[in-house]
């Protein structure tokens, strides 16, 4: 007799019911503990060659839509272009796509963070090269100000596309813990290499999956070994306070432009973003400066 067999929580039940079936709740102990987990590929439950064609589908469309070519991703490096505004809305390249953002455990995990109501809100590329550099810790729950608590208000679940197997190999990097913080990294906390903070590599193969609370804290290391990292990166959401009307879609420009308060309070300088391929930086400035400060 567990729980989950009385029957009086139907939407955790079935969850449980999964989580134990698919061994997960060394997982789900990690996530509340540490704020992060990585799955193994065998604990997935993907269809045969998904990362392959995963790793693939990320691989062309990333020539497709910069026309740089990539050769050999084991050894070759990162083609040196301009990938601003070409890394989003990946979900109709592929069928791959679909597989990763449906993937059974992915979606039991998630919705153990965010609830059976969380939505998913996009997914993109992560390609680094021999010269990719570091990335500052940061929280990934933009726009929740300190007080916000411990739960997941959203939730990252990144695909391994290629192994990572140390620290050298540039991977994301945690501060295991910090989703009991409850707020943002501050400036001088986001530093790697000055940040009183330990930070702990994700280490794990092609086709692990790495998820985090979206408060938990982190950044990427450089990468100094050749070829490339490839990651695909997804975000989900609990999907509470919105806006009852998308006034940001309606309103006419020249209206919001003699009406600058009404233009702010209808969140135009905030995500989402307008270009389905964003992201755009300057509506993501000010969300993560809100993540800092209850007033800002
Ligand atoms: O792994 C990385 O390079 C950084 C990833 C990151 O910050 C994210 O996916 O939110
Ligand atoms: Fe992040």
């Amino acid at each position: 007799m567990t729980m989950a067999d009385y029957g009086a929580a139907p939407n955790l039940d079935p969850l449980m019911r999964d989580l134990a079936a698919w061994d997960l709740f060394g997982h789900v102990a990690e996530l509340e503990a540490y704020g992060v987990t990585v799955v193994p590929p065998e604990k997935m439950r993907a269809s045969e060659g998904f990362v392959d064609r995963l790793r693939d589908a990320i691989l062309r469309t990333f020539e497709t839509r910069t026309g740089a070519r990539i050769g050999d991703w084991r050894t070759d490096p990162l083609p040196r272009v301009n990938t601003q505004g070409k890394g989003w809305d990946l979900i109709e390249e592929d069928e791959v796509f679909i597989e990763a953002a449906t993937n059974p455990v992915v979606l039991a995990l998630v919705r153990w963070l965010c609830g059976g109501s969380a939505v998913f809100g996009g997914q993109t590329w992560i390609l680094k090269g021999p010269d990719g550099g570091a990335l500052g810790l940061h929280s990934d729950s933009h726009g929740l100000p300190p007080g916000s608590g411990t739960i997941a208000h959203m939730c990252n679940a990144s695909w391994l596309a290629t192994d990572y197997a140390g620290v050298e190999d540039g991977p994301t990097v945690f501060v295991p813990g910090s989703h009991h913080y409850g707020r943002a990294t501050l400036p001088h906390e986001g530093r790697l290499g000055e940040t009183p903070f330990r930070t702990v590599p994700i280490i794990g193969k092609a086709g692990s999956l790495a998820i985090w609370n979206g408060a938990t804290w982190h950044g990427a290391a450089p990468r100094t070994t050749p070829g490339l990292r490839v990651t695909l990166v997804q975000n989900y959401f609990r999907p509470y306070m919105r806006t009852m009307i998308n006034y940001r879609g309606r309103l006419p420009q020249d209206l919001l432009d003699r009406h600058p308060e009404l233009d702010r309070i209808i969140g135009r300088p905030l995500y989402p973003y307008d270009d389905p391929q964003g992201p755009e930086p300057d509506r993501i400035a000010p969300l993560m400066r809100a993540g800092t400060d209850p007033f800002a």
